[in-house]
């Protein structure tokens, strides 16, 4: 077996990544079927299921690299239920996606951060036990420059309690029932990373065979980290303590881990943004602010899902003051402010919103 290999089972030999030639290869549907026994009462429908975000996830690439040849750049003249334009592709990616969960079966509700309502998926009289929220194009004011973007799904399972239909209601759970959660990152390569619960795992999509395969086993994210990410063009409208949480990672201090200043990095796609501070270590940030008093990011399509796959790679995620997780929803489009990534550095940035960390002693620590 070659230093690289990545063994069907998903063991690897320590710095390994994708195998690229004479070892054995994980694809996706492989891994999901040989791990099939992490989610309790499994019958393989999960299985199916991410089978179908991965075709989704596969059509909707295949039109981002066309994007600019074929005429899908640009916006579709609709506004979304967020009040913002909808380009082409975000209703692209939707629908694909809902096409793609709808011939599955084994769901029974979907929530998109591009549509209003809740959809039920009437199949069979509902044999399907998961819900599915999903942002399709995260970052999408991006696409129309080549800029990576992104595809963020949530699954949670159907209550066992429920009675006939299954509604809205069903879906308003906290993040910490997710059972399953993950994003495709569109970028240099095509990623799919994903989260049962049970560690987080990465696969690059081998566009010469169609396959994802699998190139990050076990990802574990830096405990501390020197990239932060966040809008700095809104520092006027921030709260005191974040303002000098920002300062105090710009103050020189070469003693302290890692050393000062750290450094800004901002695509403006968040799962851009958070897949590489997922790898490298950092911080990203999209806090409440006098124009967005709850935040800008959504609770269900993009905070929760990639709060589960954080915290699961080691990292944490914070409202600012709570964990994200245990957010109690009141509504599918609901947003709130994010602070995710490296543990040390989303603890040390809810210690200077509660001031207890004020940025003023010798090196900045105090
Ligand atoms: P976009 O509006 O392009 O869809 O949640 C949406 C999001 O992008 C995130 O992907 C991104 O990090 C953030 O908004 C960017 O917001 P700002 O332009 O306000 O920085």
């Amino acid at each position: 077996m070659s230093e690289d290999t990545v063994t069907t089972t998903g063991a690897t030999r320590p710095g390994s990544s994708l195998a690229t030639g004479g070892g054995a290869l994980t694809t996706l549907e492989q891994f999901i079927i040989e791990r099939q026994s992490d989610i309790p009462g499994s019958t393989g429908q999960f299985s199916r299921l991410v089978r179908d975000i991965s075709l989704a996830a596969k059509i909707v690439d295949r039109d981002v690299r066309k994007a600019g040849l074929v005429d899908i750049f640009g916006d579709s003249g609709k506004i979304n239920v967020q009040g913002e334009i909808q380009k082409k592709l975000d209703v692209l990616a939707h629908d694909e996606f809902v096409r793609a969960l709808r011939r599955g079966g084994e769901v029974c509700l979907i929530g998109s951060e591009e549509h209003e309502e809740a959809i039920p998926l009437k199949i069979d009289d509902c044999q399907g036990k998961y819900i599915v929220l999903f942002d399709p194009l995260d970052g999408s004011s991006n696409v129309d420059v080549n800029v990576s973007i992104g595809t963020i799904f949530s699954i949670y399972k159907v209550p066992e309690d429920h009675n006939g239909e299954v509604t809205v209601e069903h879906a308003l759970q906290p993040g910490r029932n997710q059972v399953a959660a993950g994003y495709v990152v569109y970028g240099s390569s095509t990623m799919l990373v994903y989260t049962t619960g049970k560690g987080v795992n990465g696969f690059t999509l081998d566009p010469s065979i169609g396959e994802f395969l699998l190139s990050h086993p076990n990802i574990r994210t830096p405990e501390y980290g020197k990239m932060y990410s966040i809008n700095e063009g809104n520092y006027n409208s921030w709260d005191d303590g974040l303002k000098r949480y920002i300062k105090w990672m710009q103050v020189e201090d070469t003693n302290s881990t890692p050393p000062r200043p750290y450094t800004t990095r901002y695509i403006g796609s968040f799962v851009a943004d958070f897949h590489r501070n997922l790898l490298k270590g950092g911080i990203y940030i999209y806090p409440a602010n006098t124009r967005n008093p709850n935040g800008k990011l959504r609770l269900m399509y993009e905070a929760n899902p990639l709060a589960f796959i954080v915290e699961q790679a080691g990292g944490c995620a914070s409202t600012g003051d709570s964990r994200i997780l245990d957010v109690v929803p009141h509504a599918l489009h609901q947003r709130t402010p994010i602070y995710i990534g490296s543990a040390s550095m989303v603890k040390m940035s809810e210690a200077f919103l509660r001031g207890e960390q004020s940025g003023s002693g010798e090196n900045g620590v105090a």
